[in-house]
């Protein structure tokens, strides 16, 4: 099957489709105890990222489970920080943590030369998916955005309030941009490596996007993310790009209106009505279900799965969550959502 015919890709460049092609973030993952199996045999979370022939197995999983749409590499968005040579480790029950990065003189001392040969291993994982998925499947690459990503890398592990980080851009905006400057550099190679490797969208997750002012999600989010799409697009013209700024509300009218953005995906704090009348139509839209109602299941899921469905009909768009599916999910309620999405089961009420 060529790429232009899967349903995700056909969606992307404007088609609407019924039913609308779906897949989850995160959809590999602690839910699903053949993770939780294979993630034991890999020894650690890392280790599994870098082991490609176990990378694919868990990519393969929930497509095998479920017959997702597609695909999405099994890696982290923090490799690229650790293949530029920062310290990462993770730390069950807390997350990820790295030594932090406190000054522009840290970002001058961060390691490039070793970038590609570090990340090898994803490219091995991206050419081993290509061979092994279902002809229908497309395959998703995907990275972190600059400020998602530096936020780590300054903090040195997951934040509540951003405050390290924000605070340096604030007071030290030129030492700052020095660190996104280098993350749209080499995030831009990381993703045309993937799409070299054989993925066919990417995904560009800026999970923290809304811990800015709305002035300065302009800068620090949009800003560096157009840069990286404009540098793989200036190679890979035809590969489409999906954004997702979780939590910038109103800003995502802003980045709808970006032509080089194929798609956008939609956090679950968007009210549905606002999204018909700001965004609809301008872009392929993806989203916007609430994790936790995958986790309730039952009615509550059944009436807000048919609610989304019905206000995107007749648009381009993509069935997703507003966010990652979280690790207490039953396994039985995502192949449920599967079955309404596709119009497998009776309408609620
Ligand atoms: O214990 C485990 O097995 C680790 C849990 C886990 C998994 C399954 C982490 C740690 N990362 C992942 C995989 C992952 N991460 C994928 C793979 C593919 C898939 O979706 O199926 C992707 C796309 C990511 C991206 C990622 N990692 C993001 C962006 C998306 C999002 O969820 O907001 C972020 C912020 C991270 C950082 C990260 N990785 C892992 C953790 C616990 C965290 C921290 C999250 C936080 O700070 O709240």
């Amino acid at each position: 099957m060529l790429s232009k015919d899967k349903t995700l890709i056909r969606v992307l460049s404007g088609e609407s489709l019924q039913p609308p092609p779906i897949w989850l973030m995160r959809q590999a993952g602690r839910y699903l105890p053949e993770y939780r199996q294979t993630r034991k045999q890999a020894g650690s979370f890392l280790d599994l990222c870098y082991n490609p022939e176990l990378a694919v197995e868990v990519t393969l999983q929930p497509i095998r489970r479920y017959g997702f749409d597609a695909s999405i590499l099994f890696s982290d968005i923090l490799v690229v920080p650790h293949a530029l040579g920062q310290k990462l480790w993770f730390v069950e029950g807390q997350g990820p943590k790295l030594t932090a990065l406190e000054n522009a003189a840290a970002v001058a001392q961060l390691d490039r030369s070793g970038f590609h040969d570090r990340l090898a291993p994803v490219y091995e994982t991206v050419r081993g998916l290509s061979q092994a998925l279902p002809a229908e499947t497309a395959l998703i690459g995907f990275s972190g955005a600059p400020w998602t990503v530096a936020s780590y890398m300054i903090e040195g592990g997951s934040s509540r309030d951003f405050a390290t980080a924000k605070l340096w851009a604030y007071k030290d905006p030129s030492g700052f941009s020095q660190l996104i400057d280098l993350l749209v550099e080499m995030t831009a190679e990381y993703l045309c490596r993937q799409i070299e490797a054989g993925a066919e969208v990417l995904q560009i997750f800026d999970s923290w996007a809304g811990a800015w002012p709305a002035d300065q999600v302009i800068k620090w989010s949009l800003q560096p993310i157009l840069a990286i799409v404009r540098a793989v697009k200036a190679k890979h013209p035809h590969v489409p790009v999906i954004v997702f700024p979780k939590g910038v509300g109103p800003n995502y009218i802003a980045f709808a209106a970006i032509e080089e953005f194929d798609g956008l995906s939609l956090d679950s704090s968007l009210p549905l009505g606002w999204v018909k009348d700001n965004l609809a139509g301008k872009i392929t839209l993806q989203g916007n279900l609430d994790p936790l109602l995958l986790v309730s299941g039952g009615d509550a899921l059944a009436a807000a799965v048919d609610k989304i469905l019905e206000i995107f009909a007749g648009t381009p768009f993509i069935f997703n969550l507003g966010h990652g599916i979280v690790p207490q999910t039953p396994p039985e309620h995502v192949a449920e959502l599967v079955a309404r999405v596709r119009g497998q089961v009776s309408k609620a009420g």
